[in-house]
């Protein structure tokens, strides 16, 4: 019999997962206690030779109530091969609806699922098919085992091995900030970064004044291989460059505007040897929430924004407030 399983949100040592939604996968008994609790397991990982982790405790017996999120991520045109040690052991239940391990394909807990494991098998060895993969242990609140012990190492991505052996990327970043600014892909070449020719994975750092945050518009947009993202996208992310940080990534035909919750945005653009014509050109905002202070200019769209924005013939609202009427101001 089962009683009282809960789950918990659990933030793990080196990244804050926001696992919200998290729900009662039982089906016999409703009573949650759905306590907010941290506890310090999960990790991110991307040691260049491989590396093992474990569950808490392990080889001793795991705690109850734990939920641990380890995330993988390999190096560009990497893969990642997963294998669980044979001295493996969790609390055994009808589809691993109580303990379990659950391995996803890509970064994220929405990402297509590879497997979920429990009882006293180990999996078999698990192999990514990009550059993430997203792994959760979970125990309820009783019944508790060893737990597992995974290694995971990376092999060369089958879908750039005709390529041969690839030279590492330059480094690539860029800095950038203030009230309004440009980001753009030409900046590549014509700051050194890299030759038109290589393979780039650059990152612009946008840094909005104190209390500010950025909104970004694209202003030109293509991808040299559309729909291909192993070869070419632009990504944007929130507050950092890590993986759960990412906000949107854009490898079609078009791009969306992106308001950010954070004034520290980071535009990335992946594009291989055959997609350094892929190109971008974005403006990026900072913005205040209202009510505006001083001078700033209120954007009618929960934007404020500096007031030498205005009529400077970019487009820095969502809508061109900015931009409307100032034919008669130059006029005057
Ligand atoms: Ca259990
Ligand atoms: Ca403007």
């Amino acid at each position: 019999m089962i009683y009282g399983r809960s789950v918990f949100h659990i933030v793990a040592s080196l990244i804050i997962l926001h696992s919200s939604g998290a729900t009662k996968k039982g089906t016999e008994k409703q009573t949650t206690s759905e306590t907010q609790k941290s506890v310090q397991c999960g990790t991110w990982t991307k040691h260049a030779e491989g590396g093992v982790f474990t569950s808490p405790n392990y080889p001793s017996k795991y705690p109850p109530d734990r939920e641990c999120i380890y995330i993988i991520e390999a190096a560009p045109r990497q893969c990642i091969e997963l294998h669980f040690d044979e001295k493996y052991s969790i609390e055994p239940s009808w589809e691993c609806k109580f303990d379990h391990i659950e391995v996803r394909d890509g970064p994220f807990g929405f990402s297509p699922i590879i497997g979920r494991f429990c009882g006293q098998q180990n999996p078999p060895t698990i192999k990514s098919s990009g550059r993430f993969l997203w792994i959760k242990f979970f125990a309820d609140g009783e019944l508790e085992s060893m737990g597992f012990s995974a290694r995971y190492n990376f092999t060369p991505d089958p879908d750039f091995k005709d390529l041969g052996v690839l030279k590492p990327l330059p480094a690539c970043e860029f800095e950038t900030g203030g009230p309004e600014g440009i980001v753009e892909s030409v900046q590549i070449v014509k700051e050194g970064k890299a030759s038109a020719s290589e393979a780039v994975d650059c990152k612009w750092y946008i840094r909005a004044p104190p209390r500010s945050k950025i909104y970004l518009r694209f202003l030109d947009y293509e991808m040299q291989n559309s729909n291909e993202c192993k070869r070419n996208f632009v990504a944007v992310y929130d507050g950092s460059s890590a993986v759960q940080d990412l906000k949107a990534k854009f490898c079609s035909t078009v791009a969306n505007d992106v308001m950010l919750r954070t004034g520290l945005g980071v535009i990335r653009l992946w594009a291989d040897e055959g997609s350094r014509n892929s190109r971008f050109q974005m403006l990026f905002t900072s913005f205040q929430e209202p009510p505006c202070e001083g001078s700033t200019f209120f954007c009618h769209s929960n934007m404020c924004i500096n007031s030498s924005l205005v009529c400077n013939g970019l487009q820095n609202c969502v809508y061109p407030w900015d931009e409307n009427h100032c034919k008669d101001q130059t006029a005057s």
